[in-house]
């Protein structure tokens, strides 16, 4: 009979659970995942808070509606509130535009009228759908998605009356902050607006997991024999199109060697890493190197940061129905390049606070989310001077100078992650979604041993990357390649007996 195949996978992130799962239900039974650290779940990460859970990676599942793989799990585990699994909420079509923040503060301590922000948030949305459908024959492939915005706002100010062009054009600036913790960018400049359409979007009222994100992947892991991932085994390096003799005696073509010096002999490779981590080491990663085509893919595509700050309040200096705090920074508009004293100035990067749900569990809690150069500075700083700069922030911009600092600050450092160094990626100038579909061919792509490495992640999904759905498409993409790959062989040799 033919051996089973032998595939190991690189990262026990969502990508790497959902490929392992995907081929042990169909029979792939030597099968193992290396993670280096000491858990499962990757950029998934929830950890346990008063009665509850918080989440220090993804939080949302974008789209909760019948064709996002995610929900789909989620509520066939029972995963979720009952709300987020009602039909009106799978039907909101959101469609790009942003929720509306409930309160709005700006720098001097003053509420900001709700109608004002309404409509520019409302203009706002509507040039970003442009920038979603512009036609790609006549695109620049060097514009990006700032570039296009902030034409159109050059084209209006104009018209604007001069006592309220200053607040519109900081709101403006505010939403591009915002817009850059969304496609984890410094910069919406650095987005390339040719391809920015291609992400798709799915219906759905965005919902959370009350029992944390991370529940969804030990569900997903749950089938797999315990032994299947082996924790705190960083893979150092992959060498493909060799003979490596294994301890059954056999020849495979492929040999990952961990930090720790073991190694595995495989006939099949599916690295989940980040692209962070393929951008540091894509050099020494695997040997031989990929093709010059794939670094290129590699280095074009970007990968930036987006971090959170978690603040718990002993009580709510907000009212009991407010979503979301939103900060307006007077004098900053995104027709001028700011001059930055990164010291003072890091936190003008922060776009608003998330009032985290389900207070009953895990308290009064507040997030925000920061993008860019200011967010990997800010993983430099300690604890204590996070959390000053902070409590100064909000006293300013509530205008009440008594307001009490929170009682407990937690915040992320996504950059700083030796295991993933950033936060999810975008299609970045210079790059067009080809890269990713680039990124996503598997080494050698055919010849006798096809597919030797194959490549999973959220990067590599053309339509969703930067979510946990497209994570999970991905390492199911990869599975199923090998296992047409294998009924093929099996077919043949069933035919030659
Ligand atoms: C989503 C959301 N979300 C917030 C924040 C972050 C992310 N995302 P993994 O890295 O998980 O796994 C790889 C494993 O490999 C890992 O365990 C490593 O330890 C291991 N590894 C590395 N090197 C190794 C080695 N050498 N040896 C062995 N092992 C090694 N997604 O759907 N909803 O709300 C958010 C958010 C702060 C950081 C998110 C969200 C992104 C997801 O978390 C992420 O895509 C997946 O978890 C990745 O899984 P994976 O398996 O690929 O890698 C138009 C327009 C477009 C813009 N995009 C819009 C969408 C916005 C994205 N959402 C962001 C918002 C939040 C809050």
């Amino acid at each position: 009979a033919r051996r089973p195949p032998t595939v190991i996978i690189v990262g026990s992130g969502i990508s790497g659970v959902s490929a392992a799962h995907r081929l042990y239900t169909n029979g792939f039974q030597r099968l193992r995942v290396l993670e280096a650290t000491g858990r499962s779940g990757g950029r998934i990460r929830s950890q346990a808070y008063g009665k509850g859970f918080i989440d220090l990676g993804a939080q949302w599942i974008h789209g909760p509606s019948p064709d996002n793989p995610v929900y789909q799990l989620a509520s066939q585990y029972s995963l979720l509130d009952p709300d987020a699994l009602t039909k009106e909420n799978q039907d909101v079509e959101v469609d790009g535009h942003l929720p509306l923040f409930s309160i709005t503060y700006n720098s001097s301590g003053k509420r900001i009228s709700q109608t004002l922000v309404a409509n520019i948030t409302e203009l706002y949305s509507s040039w970003l759908k442009q920038s979603q459908n512009v036609s790609k024959e006549q695109c620049d492939p060097k514009s990006s998605v700032g570039g296009f915005i902030k034409q159109k706002i050059a084209g209006k100010v104009k018209a604007w009356d001069t006592a309220t062009a200053d607040t519109k054009l900081a709101l403006l600036h505010g939403l591009l902050n915002l817009e850059c913790c969304i496609s984890g960018t410094h910069s919406m400049d650095y987005v390339a607006l040719c391809p920015y359409g291609e992400y798709r979007m799915l219906p759905g009222l965005d919902c959370t997991f009350p029992g944390g994100y991370e529940s969804l992947v030990n569900q997903i892991k749950s089938p797999l024999p315990n032994d299947t991932v082996l924790f705190n085994k960083t893979v150092k390096t992959i060498q493909w199109n060799g003979t490596f003799q294994g301890s059954d005696s056999r020849i495979y073509p492929v040999q990952v060697q961990c930090e720790d010096g073991d190694t595995f002999v495989a006939d099949h490779v599916i690295v989940t890493v980040s692209l962070g981590i393929l951008k540091e080491r894509a050099s020494s990663f695997l040997s031989p190197p990929l093709p010059v085509h794939k670094t290129q893919a590699i280095q074009n595509l970007g990968f930036g940061t987006n971090n959170k700050i978690i603040m718990e309040f002993k009580e709510p200096f907000w009212d009991p129905d407010c979503r979301t705090i939103q900060l307006v920074w007077e004098g900053e508009s995104p027709l001028t390049e700011p001059k930055i004293n990164m010291k003072q100035d890091w936190v003008k990067k922060i776009p608003g606070f998330v009032v985290l749900e389900r207070p009953e569990k895990i308290g009064h809690l507040l997030c925000t989310f920061i993008a860019g150069d200011e967010s990997e500075y800010m993983e430099t700083l300690t604890d204590d001077e996070v959390l000053s700069s902070m409590t100064a922030l909000l006293r300013q911009f509530t205008g009440n100078p008594n307001l009490p600092p929170p009682i407990r600050l937690i915040r992320t450092r996504w950059s700083s992650e030796p295991y993933t160094r950033g936060s999810y990626s975008h299609v970045a100038v210079g790059s067009s979604g080809r890269d990713v579909d680039i990124l996503a061919e598997p080494v050698p792509n055919y010849g006798a041993k096809p597919f030797q490495v194959l490549f999973a992640g959220e990067a590599t999904h053309r339509t969703f990357y930067s979510t946990t759905h497209g994570a999970l498409l991905s390492g199911r993409r990869e599975a199923e390649r090998l296992i047409a790959r294998y009924q093929e062989l099996d077919e043949l040799h069933n035919k030659s007996k």
